[in-house]
């Protein structure tokens, strides 16, 4: 049934239609996408989510965008959001958690992405602590995610994701080609956004449930496979330090386990991976 519905979707759903007809239609998830605020274009899907949740939203309320103006990455850093390409996606969750467990999203979020990566064009990218999605080394997709807390309580949480899918290599600026890719750079072909969104909802909705339901070390235990980062060397610029050693793993608040060279155990909890080498 299921099939059959995603095929005649295939059918219909020419690369480049986004409309919010194409999206709201066959959409099978229950929490995520319970309702879809489509725009041809916003400054940035997440700053359009926190509006929506500040002002009452409800979980599972997503927003998707053709286009951002001021795409934002972390850091005040910038996100290249072209027209007609990529998918810019803001999925609003309102889990009972507290503030500290919070980054834990972040790894649910790049596991559910990369699932989706995989699910749809058969390409299986590498989770870059916290935030990146790698595809031979180049970025294919970003995350970012937001929140406002009360009293140490999550309130909302808002999931940014950002997947660069037809954009081609003449539309990333020169000095960005050495670390951005694309689906279609990969493939050699246009893949459907309409169906790389839907099944990135149901993917959400997947982990996000494992999730809710105390599957908490499944869910890291993904994105480690995943990232394969752990027993390599890396460095990490954390602040105002740069921080060495062998990824451990990551802990159950989502922060990065390094094992320094004088043996110590080192938490970090934010921060930029620069250099990643397998060692023999
Ligand atoms: C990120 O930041 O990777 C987070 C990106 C999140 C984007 C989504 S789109 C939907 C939602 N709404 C938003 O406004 N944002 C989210 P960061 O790790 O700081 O990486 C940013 C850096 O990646 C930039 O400084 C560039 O070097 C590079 N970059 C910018 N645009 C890119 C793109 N489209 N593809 C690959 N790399 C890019």
């Amino acid at each position: 049934m299921i099939r059959s519905k995603r095929s005649s979707k295939r059918e219909m759903d020419s690369t480049t239609t986004f409309s919010p007809e194409a999206i709201k239609a066959y959409a099978e998830t229950q929490i995520i996408g319970k309702k879809i605020h489509v725009f041809d274009q916003v400054d940035s899907t997440n700053s359009e989510a926190y509006r929506i949740a500040r002002e009452g939203g409800e979980e599972g309320e997503i927003v998707v965008a053709d286009c951002q103006l001021r795409g934002r990455g972390r850091l005040g850093r910038s996100w290249l959001s072209p027209p007609g390409a990529n998918l810019y996606v803001s999925v609003i969750l309102r889990p009972p958690m507290v503030l500290t467990n919070a980054s834990l999203l972040t790894l649910m979020a790049a596991v559910a992405t990369a699932k989706t990566i995989k699910q749809i064009s058969g390409i299986r990218p590498l989770i870059k602590w916290p935030n990146d999605l790698l595809v031979h080394g180049k970025k294919v997709a970003g995350l970012l995610n937001e929140m406002k807390a009360r009293a140490g309580q999550v309130d909302f949480i808002i999931l940014g994701i950002g997947i660069n899918v037809n954009m081609t290599s003449g539309t990333i600026p020169e000095g960005m080609r050495p670390i951005a890719t694309s689906l279609r750079e990969e493939l050699g072909y246009e893949i459907s956004r309409v169906e790389l969104l839907h099944e990135l909802m149901r993917e959400v909705e997947g982990e996000y449930r494992a999730f809710l339901t105390g599957e908490r070390e499944r869910v890291l235990r993904e994105w480690e496979e995943f990232s394969q980062m752990v027993g390599t060397v890396v460095e990490v610029k954390s602040f105002d330090e740069v921080i060495r050693g062998r990824v451990k793993g990551v802990d159950s608040h989502g922060s990065l386990i390094l094992l320094a060279p004088d043996g110590s155990e080192r938490t970090v909890i934010a921060g930029d991976v620069s250099h990643v080498r397998k060692l023999p």
